[in-house]
């Protein structure tokens, strides 16, 4: 099938006139637009109000013109169904309570249903596909289960991931059962979001990072390859994004995502010599790096992608989200620097 949007035809690799561009985290409190719907509603409300939710998903594509639209929501919201109360304190971390410390806590939890518990989100995304043009991409997403599992697990952020680890380690059935019970609410809420109208779907696994090659191995990967090879009925490509990705990188190419999302700690070029060119990638400049005099950003931006577009399937991103105090006339020129960089014809044609 052909795509009219240059986002979905880079995520299968074909040819594009120019490399395709968005960003993590790119409607958020940076943009002091974002801020100004903050001042009135709760970071809670604002996602659960499919008016407002879309308002702010729009706001980076109307100021930046980036080539996706991801939905503004929280990879948190889909553990309020399962009986955990989640709240967010003002510039500070998430609290989750209770938290799942052993068998009992795992066996008790329900699989959400989207369309009942999460239609906010629904209704969000088919308010989104009847504004958005064919030329932006609308995005879906979840947290990955491992992910997931840690805010569960040690209810809230960590530094060390002691008590998921302990689970882990001391109980590794229930570990894996867990790991089970997430990859069904998963995929069940991903399912429910292409039928509302997404038109790709991205897996945030953020905290892979924290585990060895051979944990990551044992505890994660067959729940991803399940997860992600029962997506792939949805029709619909999935990216795969993680910190970790140069430690992972091998676990990664095997876990079945049309689309990799690469953190910074690899050249761009050095992963897609290992990956192959037939698989596209999506990243990775250092958030932080928008912090750089004009001029500095550029070059490092213009160097990435001379290195990331050597072959088709190259989306430009960040390694991760966008940091809040980022001045955001470097992100309007990072978007620019992007959309005028000239795709060599050899690889812009034929497609
Ligand atoms: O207004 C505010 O200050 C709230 C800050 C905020 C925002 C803007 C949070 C709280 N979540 C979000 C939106 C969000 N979160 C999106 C929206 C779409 C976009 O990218 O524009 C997405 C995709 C997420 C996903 C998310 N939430 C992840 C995975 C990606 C990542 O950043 O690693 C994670 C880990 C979360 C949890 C979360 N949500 C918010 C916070 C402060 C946290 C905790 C992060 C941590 O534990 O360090």
């Amino acid at each position: 099938m052909v795509q009219s949007s240059r986002f979905l035809r880079a995520c299968q690799g074909l040819p594009v006139d120019r490399i395709p561009v968005w960003l993590m985290r790119q409607a958020g409190r940076y943009l002091p637009e974002y801020r100004k719907v903050r001042e009135q509603v709760s970071f809670l409300t604002l996602c659960k109000t499919p008016s407002l939710a879309v308002e702010v998903t729009l706001q980076p594509v109307q100021r930046l013109g980036v080539d996706a639209a991801i939905l503004f929501s929280d990879i948190l919201l889909l553990l309020e169904p399962m009986g955990i109360e989640v709240s967010f304190e003002e510039n500070g971390g998430p609290r989750l309570d209770p938290t799942i410390a052993g068998k009992g806590d795992v066996e008790a939890l329900p699989v959400p249903d989207p369309e009942d518990q999460l239609g906010f989100v629904l209704e969000a995304i088919r308010q989104l596909r009847a504004t958005l043009g064919g030329e932006t991409a609308l995005i879906g997403f979840s947290g990955a289960p491992f992910t997931l599992a840690t805010y569960l697990i040690e209810g809230g952020s960590s530094r060390d991931f002691a008590k998921t680890k302990g689970l882990m380690y001391q109980e590794p059935r229930t570990f894996h059962r867990l790991m089970a019970h997430l990859a069904r609410s998963v995929l069940l809420y991903l399912e429910a979001q292409v039928r509302a109208g997404v038109q790709a779907l991205q897996l945030f696994d953020t905290w892979a990072v924290v585990l060895s090659p051979q944990d990551y191995r044992e505890y994660v990967l067959p729940h991803m390859q399940e997860l992600l090879e029962s997506l792939r009925a949805c029709q619909v490509p999935t990216i795969h994004f993680s910190l970790g990705t140069s430690t992972l990188l091998d676990s990664m190419a095997k876990l079945g995502a049309q689309v990799l999302s690469l953190d910074w700690k690899i050249d761009i070029g050095e992963a897609r010599e290992k990956l192959g060119s037939k698989q596209p990638v999506q990243g990775n400049l250092d958030p932080m790096a928008l912090f750089k005099p004009a001029e500095d950003l550029c070059r490092t931006v213009s160097r990435m992608l001379e290195q990331g577009s050597r072959w088709p399937g190259y989306i430009f991103n960040l390694g991760h989200g966008i940091h809040p105090k980022t001045p955001v006339e470097n992100v309007v020129r990072l978007v620019e620097t992007v959309r005028t960089f000239p795709v060599p014809a050899a690889k812009g044609t034929d497609g």
